[in-house]
């Protein structure tokens, strides 16, 4: 943790909440223009499931008015990194501060809370806000992995934690069935009224709660379903895109896989989904990608109603709220739909953070970081106690005071054992465990078509990269899924 940060209010030098804290205690009149506040920040967490960096890197057509009005008066972070490039590891790491490779939680499934000795006896985000006198509140999508009761009691104060799940699903009529795997039924595209859609339901819940005065800072976690499979939204986030104008994307390239390693292109579209959506059925690819588009359009009005409520009821001054997606998406680039690779597509994800009072925010930060730093930031920002596990990333606080700050560290995304990349602010390298690797220079080419590993003077930049992935990985848990 930085000396001499912690304490102030939300960290921003300037500004000293233990003197407002003072202030309050003695009953003192605060001057006019001096607004009081609760000595800790509250925060709030909104977690989109797959959502990709639209709007804040490429294919900026894709509409998110809301998360756009929100990244005006926040830092956005344009290459943010996730620890895992799927659900629920991804969580548990950004949750707990504890990378993949140190928690064996490398992929789906696996039971991680009661089977990773690491991550049993890490305290949950929510946990440690609970310990340090905070009150928690969560909806929807928070983990992916359940949790045994007892321990969700003692990270949420709310009752219920409504989840929802992935419906409403599409009909036989809207679906595609994967030849490969035919338990993958939810696949398809449909329009529904909004009164089944857990995401209203636990958006509407997260509002209530802002309604309600409370002495106590607090925490909110809200995850959203969307824009997640099945793309399924209103019909109104549909219009907002006209079906014809919808295109293959750029970063296509029929012949990207031929300079990839095999173990790579072995991990791609495991339930053949491209296959039946994909190259040979551009119509289809495109209707896939308008639902997308809507499923994405409507997550982004979901986070609008929220940060509505927040500064419609007063919080807007004393509420860190942060906007995340715990993976990236690809589209069809790299002959591939979802998540569950190495490259940028599924390892950036959007990461936007409104500090209120940091003189940087409508800013964008292109230094890579991590989902992981999430933890330690948190830390230093609400001076809460620190957890009892090791934290393995670093605090992003001097991002919202010191423009053009660099800790010049690339950021790191694990699939497996010896399976993972690190992202600096010009290359992407990636390592697979049998000991095949690619190098990509993102500047050059923002779509990692050419696997630069082989060229000739290449050979020092990897060197370099290479210290980044760690010397050596935890046992991955028995019992997972890549998916
Ligand atoms: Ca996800
Ligand atoms: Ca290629």
């Amino acid at each position: 943790m930085k000396e001499g940060t912690t304490g102030k209010r939300l960290g921003i030098p300037g500004l000293d909440v233990l003197s407002l804290g003072a202030l309050t205690a003695l009953s003192m009149p605060a001057c006019s223009d001096t607004p009081v506040r609760p000595e800790k920040p509250n925060v709030i967490f909104v977690i989109m499931d797959d959502m990709n960096d639209y709007g804040i890197g490429r294919q900026e057509k894709v509409l998110t008015p809301h998360l756009d009005r929100l990244r005006s008066s926040a830092v956005t972070f344009t290459s943010a990194c996730c620890p895992s490039p799927l659900c629920m590891p991804s969580r548990a790491s950004f949750f707990t501060g504890v990378f993949p490779h140190h928690s064996g939680v490398y992929a789906n499934g696996g039971d991680p809370w009661n089977n990773s000795e690491v991550l049993k006896k890490a305290e949950t985000l929510p946990e440690l806000f609970r310990r340090n006198g905070y009150y928690t509140f969560g909806r929807g999508k928070i983990y992916h992995a359940k949790m045994e009761a007892g321990r969700i009691e003692r990270n949420f104060d709310n009752r219920p934690v409504f989840e929802g799940g992935f419906g409403p699903f599409p009909d036989d009529a809207h679906r595609v069935f994967s030849e490969k795997d035919v338990f993958q039924q939810f696949w398809g595209v449909q329009a529904f009224p909004d009164s089944l859609f857990p995401d209203v339901i636990n958006t509407d819940a997260v509002i209530d709660f802002l309604k309600q005065k409370r002495d106590q800072p607090f925490f909110v976690a809200l995850g959203l379903w969307r824009p997640h499979t099945p793309f399924t939204a209103p019909q109104r986030f549909f219009d907002c895109y006209n079906p014809d104008e919808i295109v293959i994307p750029e970063g296509y390239r029929a012949d990207d896989l031929d300079d990839v390693p095999g173990f790579a292109q072995d991990l791609l579209d495991p339930f053949g989904r491209f296959a039946v959506t994909g190259a040979e059925n551009p119509d289809r690819w495109k209707h896939f990608i308008h639902g997308y588009y809507a499923c994405t359009t409507f997550a982004d009005w979901n986070l609008g109603r929220l940060i509505d409520a927040v500064d419609q009821n007063g919080y807007g001054d004393n509420t860190v709220i942060v906007v995340l997606s715990d993976n990236g998406f690809h589209l069809g680039t790299k002959n591939h739909w979802e998540k569950n690779t190495l490259w940028d597509a599924s390892a950036v994800v959007p990461l936007v953070i409104r500090m209120p009072d940091s003189p940087l925010n409508g800013k964008k930060v292109e230094v890579p970081v991590g989902l992981i730093d999430l933890y330690p930031t948190i830390v230093e920002l609400c001076g809460l106690q620190p957890p009892v596990q090791q934290l393995d990333g670093q605090s992003l606080m001097p991002f919202f005071s010191q423009e053009g700050y660099d800790p010049g560290c690339p950021a790191l995304t694990s699939l497996g054992e010896n399976l993972a990349a690190v992202r600096s602010k010009q290359y992407r390298y990636i390592q697979y465990p049998d000991g095949t690797n690619e190098l990509y220079d993102i500047r050059q080419d923002p779509y990692e078509w050419k696997n630069l590993v082989n060229e000739p003077g290449m050979d020092q930049v990897a060197k370099e990269l290479r210290k980044y992935i760690p010397a050596s990985f935890a046992k991955e848990l028995p019992g997972i899924r890549r998916n």
